[in-house]
């Protein structure tokens, strides 16, 4: 018999660190882990069975699918919007290529223990392109279907795995002479901008944020690359990742679409400053726009409307603004560097 899991891919990034240790902390579940990177130290524990490697490779994934029954994928592993512009074919391997695999994955798993394998796909804001500053600030909160034309690569593969996840749950092998969709329930979610009081994100454009809070709890000057008035949603980490698990747990019948935008703040670069600069009052922050950066903050609308979410799985983030910073960061982030 085969055990039944979960697989989490790209755990060792900063939403599996969060994820990890909420799945974990429920008890009842066993998790199996794909990283090039180790496992910080403290989470060997809490998984089952780390496999460090590529999810390219197709042998690893054909031994999870001998040893272990997977239930539920998280499928986290990405490059994200800034790092993928500088290597596009690198990003699309890894992003759609990746994607791609992982799903035919799911769908083996599927067909082989005949329940149908919840995929959760961390889809981005990236999958909006606005074409100028114009319309990103007549647009309001842009919801799921309009403004879809990224200009990254990045965002590019979001939208087409968005659609990916959705032939496969759908339409697989449409003309075959037996059914064989309905194996991959698949969830996407356009998550925004995230911060975290534990880990600081790389490669990203949204990482402004969390740069700014982590170098002014550190004492050390930031030199922010967008202008003060740039402005995309932001969310907290412990947000999202209750938002995936909620997600995740959502009685399929209740979901009437397969991506959703989820936001809870959308400050402005300076007005992230200033709340910086409040709880930390000897911070040195600077506005040195990168044009080129900013001009991707640009493309991303400065709000989405998240009613499908709220309605249907019952989204509702715990901290807005005020309260990331008073509850949830300021003090997270001051204690880390304590120690
Ligand atoms: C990025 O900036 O690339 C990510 C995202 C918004 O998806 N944080």
């Amino acid at each position: 018999m085969r055990k039944p899991v979960i697989l989490i891919t790209g755990a060792s990034g900063e939403i599996g660190h969060g994820l990890i240790e909420k799945l974990a902390a429920d008890g009842d579940t066993s998790i199996i882990t794909i990283d090039l990177q180790p496992l910080p130290r403290e989470h060997r524990d809490l998984v089952d069975r780390e496999y460090l490697g590529s999810i390219l490779e197709i042998h690893l994934l054909e031994r999870i699918l001998a040893e272990f029954e997977v239930r539920t994928v998280y499928h986290l592993a990405a490059l994200l919007s800034t790092r993928a512009e500088f290597t596009p074919l690198a990003g699309h391997q890894v992003n759609v290529e990746g994607t791609l695999k992982l799903l035919d994955f799911a769908q083996s798993q599927g067909e082989s223990h005949g329940q149908p394998v919840v995929f959760l796909y961390p889809s981005s804001i990236a999958a909006y392109g606005l074409p100028d500053i114009e319309r990103k600030n007549g647009a309001g909160r842009v919801s799921e279907h309009e403004w879809n034309q990224p200009t990254t690569m990045y965002g590019c593969n979001k939208l087409y795995c968005e659609h990916l996840g959705r032939y496969y749950a759908d339409n697989y092998k449409q003309l075959a002479a037996e059914t064989l969709s309905g194996k991959v329930d698949f969830r996407a979610i356009r998550f925004p901008g995230l911060i975290s009081a534990v880990t600081v994100p790389s490669g990203g454009t949204s990482d402004y944020a969390p740069e700014m809070i982590h170098a002014a709890a550190q004492g050390q000057p930031y030199a922010c690359f967008v202008r003060p008035d740039a402005r995309i949603p932001f969310m907290t980490m412990p947000d999202a990742v209750d938002a995936m698990l909620t997600l995740a747990s959502a009685d399929a019948g209740d979901l009437s679409r397969s991506v959703y935008n989820i936001t809870a703040f959308n400050p402005s670069a300076g007005e992230i400053a200033e709340l910086v600069k409040r709880g930390f009052p000897d911070a040195e922050i600077t506005f040195q726009p990168d044009l080129k950066r900013q001009a991707i903050i640009d493309s991303w609308p400065a709000d989405v409307d998240d009613s499908a979410a709220r309605r249907d799985w019952g989204l509702r983030p715990a901290y807005d603004l005020n309260r990331a910073f008073t509850d949830y960061l300021i003090p997270r982030i001051s204690e880390r560097y304590r120690s």
